[in-house]
């Protein structure tokens, strides 16, 4: 059994269709699902605002590394492209944190460090993690962390850039989410 703590987010095309997707694929397997935010491009590169939100997943046979193929699958069938470090794409999948039978898993590999390295500069990976787990924690530079006092550490600017939207990612071991306003359509934000 693992459990992964998955940071999704998209600032090209479809954005909400691109993290619906990871919701989908995922099916009974989605345990939590955050707010959809939309986020000021973090990072330096000039580019389109984001759709961020945080996924929970649970799975008895997958390991860490399987977490990241299947990452990466969804990331292709979104046709993501790697131009530019921290620019632009279609999906964008991050495994945060993973647990297994043995605790938390720790990995220095670069293709998956974890838990990730920079999950606690960033208020759009923060802000709907504590959605999902209010009292959760972060490992960084090996102390344990609440991600509630990580966020408040971070620049209010970074924070003020993590806007919730009227938007909410479905999925089908979840109850329905309430519909953004009195017609049940979704708005963009
Ligand atoms: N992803 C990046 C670079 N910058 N900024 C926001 N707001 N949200 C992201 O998901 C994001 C980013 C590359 O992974
Ligand atoms: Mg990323
Ligand atoms: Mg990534």
């Amino acid at each position: 059994m693992s459990r992964a703590v998955l940071s999704i987010g998209s600032n090209i095309g479809d954005r909400f269709a691109h993290l619906q997707s990871v919701v989908d694929t995922l099916g009974p397997r989605v345990v939590a699902v955050s707010a959809v935010y939309s986020t000021a491009p973090w990072g330096g590169v000039e580019q389109q605002d984001f759709l961020n939100a945080v996924v929970v997943a649970e799975d008895s046979t997958r390991s860490a590394h399987d977490w990241l193929l299947l990452g990466r699958e969804l990331e292709a069938a979104a046709d993501r492209v790697r131009v530019q470090r921290w620019g632009p794409r279609s999906l964008d999948v991050d495994i945060l944190t993973c647990c297994d039978a043995a605790g938390e898993v720790r990995s220095d590999d670069p293709e998956l460090t974890l838990p990730h390295p920079r999950a606690h500069q960033r208020a759009f990976v923060l802000v709907p993690w504590l959605d999902v787990e209010g009292d959760g924690e972060l490992t960084v530079g090996g102390v344990r962390r609440r991600l509630a006092d990580l966020l408040a550490e971070l620049d209010p600017a970074e924070r003020g850039g993590v806007r919730r939207c009227d938007l909410s990612l479905s999925a089908p071991t979840l109850s329905a989410p309430t519909p953004p306003d009195a017609s049940g359509r979704r708005r963009e934000c």
